[in-house]
């Protein structure tokens, strides 16, 4: 839809269409790597080839002597007393636990490379490829060690220790929940069904890798940083801190960024390596991740291993939840890694569920694969996965429809705010909404007819739910503070009423494909009731916005958004004082709508929010104490997180001879609350679940026993390509949070969040006849078809031989040969 055919006062909720989308389709966005300075140096990392190595000598002696090469330093160069900034030269962690064992991370190793990936050295060159072949000449001599690459392994008794002071590699201990509680609750509980399944490591993939162009300026001592960020000001405060520059002479900008999902959060070492290189050289220094560089150094997300329980009554009401993870953190402790398998997971496992007893330890592990953390979804997924799982498992073991063992146990809609076993309270669900309409559009009545008919003519057909809860708008500060984080969690942003009536708004937020210039727009024209064309949205700036925290955990619309309706009401509100004053008025009596100003009961003695920016600004006739201008400036702390849910189903038809997998059907219906705007949260949600369907079927970062990755480039780190991506039938229903004056909740992470499980389920419901109940992701056919296999095999049958495939029936009578 075209804004200019929505009437003003219906702006926010309009499905208008991003106005992004222009520049990024023709090619006039500009990216980190189209940056160009005269002068610029480039900068290329010399990587550890191996997944766990005591280093026993560098050599740069012929890197340095070739032709182009401005530079080769090791992290002896970077803590000189000769050499430039007076930093930590470490990587910290923003997100602490009680248990947590920080360990160093030199921003260049020296004795030890702990991953495949490692920088031992940087070189700056000329060009790019000088600087990487100069790079693939310093020469390291290795002496190779034993790697680990699952948390299991890591804790195994002979594991290699990888930090000194981390024993048994164990990075935290951490529990949340009634360990007796639950105990008793199983204890008592007449039936159970439990799991053990493997969240996979996964590689985010955004489709422009990390780059930094750094400038540094001798005569001002000021130090430029464009780089590719989810959150510049963090990445300001971080890496002041990692170089030794104050942070007032450092900027941080965000150009263009094509996608994070999560992976352009961290602070990683290149970026403060670049901005190190320019002081050093005195000149502007870029460096781009090649695609290689990318899968090996991003931070992955997930790598969970889990063991899971649920037990239920005699009247299928579920009683307890209990889990038990082993978390892959990787080699060092990335910048909020701690919080990912710790409070961003173990707090929702109770789903949508009225759980009375919940209990989740986990323990976390430093392994030989690159630092874990964030990425789309970061923990929730990991805990709807799990929940859904174990549902559907608690439905069979009951012998009820999923559909009603889930209706049966979800958090009844009176029940709101509702506070669970696991630490949050829940704002505002309708549970039942969704799943209904999600009912009425697979037509599930007739399904389960459809599946008796197509088994009998040994086609497999499977429905999966997913009623998934997340939380998002990461806030609030203070509690935030309690559970670890080394920040606040409220987000800034400041609204400029120009003379002329047009609007600049700024946002501490940092949008990367969200289109957050789109939905701030709306929000800000509907707040000052100008047009939506007149309002400009800066955002990812350190130099041009005064403060900000950033966009993840789906929080821009409900912590950004919030901030700007709370400095547009500020605007507003000053306004009133200048309409006032000038229509002759009490303040008491001036009414404001749709960007008009008038005075109760006498309509045509009104001015327009033009007329009063106008006046604010001339300052020739407003009140007297009153300071010209018209702007404000809000930090916005919400109450609580939003928790945004949904029902997503999936329809697959699985084949048990080859294992292949058909997704016929996907549904989504999620409610985010108010929407800003529905073509941006459906976009939002077509994105997350393609990157679900993507871990559920096709992608998996594999390690080999060396910790060498098997997956490094998009030849073998199967991203789902469009044809592998299901048509998705989309809905929503609306609960608007109370906690924010939009009444918003998140969209950015759901699709993500909903989708494995969705697929799952459905597998397992299609191979129910073959007792298979659980498949790890990704399930591709050699999977799927080993798990009919074993089990044919367990159940003393297998295939029937006689060409006419896999039979469950017949499977039992053939003694089992293949
Ligand atoms: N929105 C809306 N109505 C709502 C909620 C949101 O109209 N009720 C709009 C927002 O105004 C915004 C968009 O939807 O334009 C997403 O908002 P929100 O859910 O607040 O999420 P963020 O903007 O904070 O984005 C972060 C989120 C995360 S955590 C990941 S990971 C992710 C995602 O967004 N990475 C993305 N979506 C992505 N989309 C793209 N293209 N690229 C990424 O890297």
């Amino acid at each position: 839809m075209d804004p200019k055919d929505v009437d003003a006062a219906d702006i926010l909720g309009s499905a208008i269409e991003r106005r992004e989308d222009p520049a990024l389709l023709t090619g006039n966005a500009e990216y980190t790597d189209d940056i160009q300075i005269d002068g610029m140096l480039h900068m290329a990392v010399v990587r550890s080839q191996y997944g766990h190595a005591n280093i026993l000598d560098v050599d740069t002696s012929e890197a340095e002597a070739m032709d182009g090469v401005h530079g080769v330093y090791t992290y002896e160069d970077l803590t000189s007393d000769e050499t430039p900034g007076a930093g930590s030269f470490a990587l910290p962690t923003a997100w602490l636990l009680d248990s947590l064992k920080q360990v160093p991370h030199q921003l260049l190793a020296t004795d030890k490379v702990r991953h495949q990936g490692d920088g031992i050295a940087v070189v700056v060159a000329e060009d790019r490829y000088t600087a990487r072949d100069a790079a693939g000449a310093v020469d390291v001599e290795y002496e190779r060690l034993d790697a680990v690459v699952h948390p299991s392994e890591a804790f195994s008794d002979d594991a290699e220790q990888i930090h000194d002071d981390a024993e048994g590699n164990v990075a935290f201990d951490w529990e949340i929940g009634d360990a007796e509680k639950t105990a008793d609750a199983f204890a008592d509980a007449p039936h159970t069904a439990s799991i053990d399944l493997e969240n996979q490591l996964l590689i985010a993939n955004a489709m422009e890798p990390r780059a930094a162009v750094a400038d540094y300026n001798p005569g001002t001592d000021e130090l430029d940083v464009a780089m590719t960020t989810q959150n510049p000001h963090v990445h300001r405060l971080l890496m002041a801190g990692v170089i030794g520059h104050p942070e007032h002479k450092l900027s941080v900008r965000a150009p263009d960024v094509g996608g994070g999902f999560g992976s352009k959060i961290h602070h990683y070492a290149d970026e403060a390596l670049v901005a190190w290189c320019s002081m050093m050289h005195e000149a502007p220094v870029k460096w781009v991740a090649t695609r290689s560089e990318t899968y090996l150094t991003d931070a992955p997300g997930r790598g969970h291993e889990t063991k899971g329980e649920i037990a239920m009554d005699d009247d299928g009401n579920i009683v307890g939840l209990r889990v038990d993870t082993q978390a892959n953190l990787g080699a060092y402790l990335s910048t909020f890694a701690p919080s990912v398998p710790t409070y961003l997971y173990g707090t929702l496992l109770s789903g949508q569920y009225d759980i009375p007893a919940i209990y989740c330890h986990v323990k976390g592990a430093f392994t030989n694969v690159p630092p874990v953390d964030a990425y789309r979804g970061a923990g929730r997924p990991e805990a709807s996965f799990l929940v859904e799982r174990l549902v559907h498992l608690g439905a069979k073991e009951m012998d009820m429809d999923t559909v009603e063992f889930r209706k049966q146990n979800f958090v009844p809609d009176d029940a709101f705010p509702y506070e669970t076993q696991v630490a949050v309270v829940y704002d505002s669900g309708e549970y039942n909404k969704p799943m209904d309409e999600a009912l009425e559009m697979l037509d599930y009545e007739n399904f389960r007819e459809r599946q008796e008919q197509a088994r009998d003519e040994g086609k497999y057909l499977g429905v999966g739910f997913s009623c998934y809860i997340e939380a998002c708008g990461l806030a609030p500060s203070e509690l935030a503070g309690q559970l670890g984080a080394q920040a606040g969690l409220w987000e800034s942003s400041l609204v400029r009423m120009h003379p002329s009536g047009t609007v600049t708004a700024y946002c501490g937020t940092s949008g990367h494909g969200q289109g957050h210039g789109t939905t701030y727009s709306q929000i800000v024209a509907n707040e000052l009731g100008v047009p939506y064309d007149d309002v400009e949205v800066v955002e990812g700036d350190t130099d041009e916005i005064p403060q900000g925290m950033g966009t993840y955990g789906s929080r821009s619309a409900a912590v950004g958004g919030s901030s700007l309706v709370k400095s547009a009401q500020k605007v507003v509100e000053k306004g009133k004082q200048i309409a006032a004053h000038q229509l002759e008025a009490d303040p008491e009596d001036i009414e404001f709508e749709n960007g008009q100003y008038s005075v109760a009961g006498a309509p045509d003695r009104s001015l327009s929010m033009a007329d009063v920016a106008g006046a604010a600004y001339l300052a020739h006739d407003i009140p007297d104490d009153m300071e010209p201008g018209l702007e404000a400036t809000s930090f916005y702390d919400p109450e609580n997180f939003v928790f945004p849910f949904g029902t997503h189903a999936a329809i697959v038809e699985v084949d048990p001879d080859s294992g292949e997998i058909e997704i016929e059907r996907y549904v989504a219906v999620d409610d985010v609350g108010n929407q800003i705007n529905p073509k941006i949260v459906e976009g939002q949600i077509h994105g997350g679940i393609a990157q679900g369907v993507g871990q559920a079927l096709y992608e998996g970062a594999e390690y080999d026993e060396n910790a060498t990755l098997l997956t490094g480039s998009m030849q073998d780190y199967a991203v789902p390509k469009a044809e592998h991506v299901p048509e998705m039938e989309t809905e929503s229903t609306v609960t608007p949070s109370p906690h924010n004056p939009l009444g918003v909740k998140g969209v950015g992470e759901a699709g993500t969040i909903a989708a494995p499980q969705a697929i799952v389920n459905a597998v397992a419901d299609a191979l129910e006849p073959f007792g298979v109940d659980h498949i790890d992701m990704p399930m591709d056919a050699e999977s799927v078809w080993s798990a009919v296999q074993a089990n044919a095999t367990a159940d003393g049958g297998t295939e029937s031989g006689d060409g006419s495939g896999t039979d469950p029936d017949t499977a039992a009578d053939d003694g089992g040969e293949r």
